[in-house]
């Protein structure tokens, strides 16, 4: 087990059911894991499916500390999605919560089971849009240029999780 905190980098994306209810009760059951804390919320965003269908999406992008390992942290997350409802009857089909690690300090993973950082954040801007807000300095202009013509708009400010993270 590493000790030292890992800042780490999750989007959350829902296009089924209660879209920002799930978002915030995910915030919530993360800020709940061991040794793991929500430290930022970006502000909460609509898109439309990037290479998918279904209804369109609430997405944002969560940035915690953590002392869990790359696949605990992963396996945490997959349960959390679980108890939202989440099913996998197809690639991208559409759900009720995905909870995806793009960055985990500044490791690289390729595992059959996870890759960091996530291998498709640089074609969408549900990602880097949020991610921009909270990390403007390490999300490169002409990446964010090259997504400019995706389908997404501001919902809410950041404040939208501050009652379930606590600020
Ligand atoms: N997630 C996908 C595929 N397409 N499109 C949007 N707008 N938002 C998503 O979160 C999303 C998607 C696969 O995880
Ligand atoms: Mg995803
Ligand atoms: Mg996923």
């Amino acid at each position: 087990m590493g000790e030292l905190p890992s800042l780490v980098y999750v989007g959350l994306g829902a296009n089924l059911g209660e879209r920002q209810a799930a978002l915030r009760k995910a915030l919530a059951a993360i800020d709940e894991l061991p040794s793991t804390r929500v430290m930022r919320v970006s502000p909460l965003y609509g898109s439309a499916p990037v290479d998918a269908g279904g209804p369109d999406y609430l997405n944002a992008v969560a940035e915690l500390t953590t002392t869990l390992a790359p696949q605990a942290l992963l396996s945490a997350l997959q349960t959390i999605e679980l108890s939202a409802g989440r099913e996998r009857p197809y690639r991208n089909a559409p759900r009720t919560l995905d909870l995806d690690i793009l960055w985990f300090g500044d490791r690289v993973i390729d595992t059959p089971t996870l890759t960091v950082p996530h291998p498709r954040m640089a074609e969408r801007a549900f990602v880097l849009r949020p991610l921009a807000d909270l990390v403007p300095e390490r999300v490169d202009a002409a990446v964010l240029q090259a997504v400019a013509s995706q389908d997404i708009h501001q919902l809410e400010g950041s404040g939208w999780a501050d009652a379930v993270v606590g600020g």
